[in-house]
């Protein structure tokens, strides 16, 4: 066998899956094109307008951490759900964004240890890379600055009650993720996502457990500082709490995207925000030829995804 020669992309992939499995995060810096994210960033200031306004009634409530959420007159919002509902005007610029080769050629490298485990070198990690026709279409939804005063999410696990024992917090964590979930900053100075590094592969410790909900020092906390065009990919069991500041600007996109290998347990994190309600009148038709094929065989694994699971419930509850 010839050596495998390594290129630079090859190599950074493979440094981005050794740190996501190390630290339970790994941010990549810049990954749009100026023209990218001047489009996205107007597309998300219209979106987050028309959900402040109510016409858009999809949104997170301030005072609610978990779904579902209720729409009502001045109620505050932190995030914008379903930008791929097609009812949505800029659905078609969220669709390129979501389905272009930017953000899923990184997530197709994250999960590629998922099946085949990292690999010794850069050519097997390449050929691990998850394929298309592997890729399930999940969330994308867009988080925001609430209105009037700041809000927090407490620490949490987004898929492991606080109230899990750690044996079965253990076994929960050492399950593949058979997913990769991202949040792309749209502005400047973006902090409000902060992660425990490490705490995705361990059960919490004492402190941790004896922790207030919104400890504002948690031992090891480390806020995750982006830039507009940065994202942060992470592992959505890393103990993690997010911090909202009313006086900054905030459009980070949030979006996750699934192995078929995942299934059921999947689809509870999917379909607990109710994309089910809306996925089979997606349109793609404004992506380009490659582009849509993706979109339409991802999507369709959603929706089969969807029939074979039946009631799903929620993860976690308030
Ligand atoms: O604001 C963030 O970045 C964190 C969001 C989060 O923790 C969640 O949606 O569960």
């Amino acid at each position: 066998m010839p050596a495998a020669t390594t290129t630079a992309a090859e190599a950074r992939d493979q440094s981005l899956s050794a740190q996501l499995e190390r630290d339970g995060f790994v941010v990549v810096r810049s990954i749009l094109s100026p023209a990218q994210l001047s489009s996205l960033r107007a597309a998300a200031e219209r979106t987050a307008a028309l959900a402040r306004s109510g016409a858009w009634p999809h949104v997170r409530t301030v005072g609610k951490q978990f779904p579902p959420w209720t729409w009502a007159p001045g109620v505050g919002i932190w995030g914008v759900q379903h930008l791929l509902n097609p009812a949505l005007p800029d659905a078609p610029v969220f669709a390129a964004s979501y389905f272009g080769d930017e953000i899923l050629g990184v997530a197709r490298q994250l999960l590629a240890p998922r099946r085949d485990g990292p690999g010794p070198d850069a050519a097997a990690a390449a050929a691990a890379a998850a394929r298309d026709d592997e890729l399930v279409m999940e969330l994308y939804n867009l988080l925001v600055r609430p209105d009037g005063a700041g809000f927090e999410l407490r620490w949490h696990r987004d898929d492991i009650a606080a109230s899990a024992t750690a044996d079965e917090e253990l076994a929960r964590l050492r399950e593949p993720a058979w997913h990769a979930q991202w949040n792309l900053a749209l502005c400047d100075g973006d902090a409000s996502l902060v992660v425990v590094p490490g705490s995705h592969a361990r059960a919490r410790t004492d402190a941790e457990r004896a922790a207030p909900p919104y400890d504002p020092r948690l031992p090891g906390q480390l806020p995750v500082r982006l830039d507009a065009g940065d994202v942060v990919f992470y592992d959505n069991n890393i103990l993690h709490c997010g911090r909202y500041d009313a006086r900054r600007e905030r459009l980070s996109l949030h979006g996750s995207v699934g192995h078929v290998a995942g299934g059921r347990l999947r689809a509870r994190n999917v379909l607990q925000h109710g994309v089910g309600d809306w996925v089979d009148q997606c349109d793609f038709s404004s992506l380009d030829e490659k582009l849509r094929v993706r979109a339409e065989g991802m999507r369709a694994r959603l929706v089969k995804l969807g029939r074979e699971s039946g009631d799903v419930g929620f993860s976690l509850t308030e």
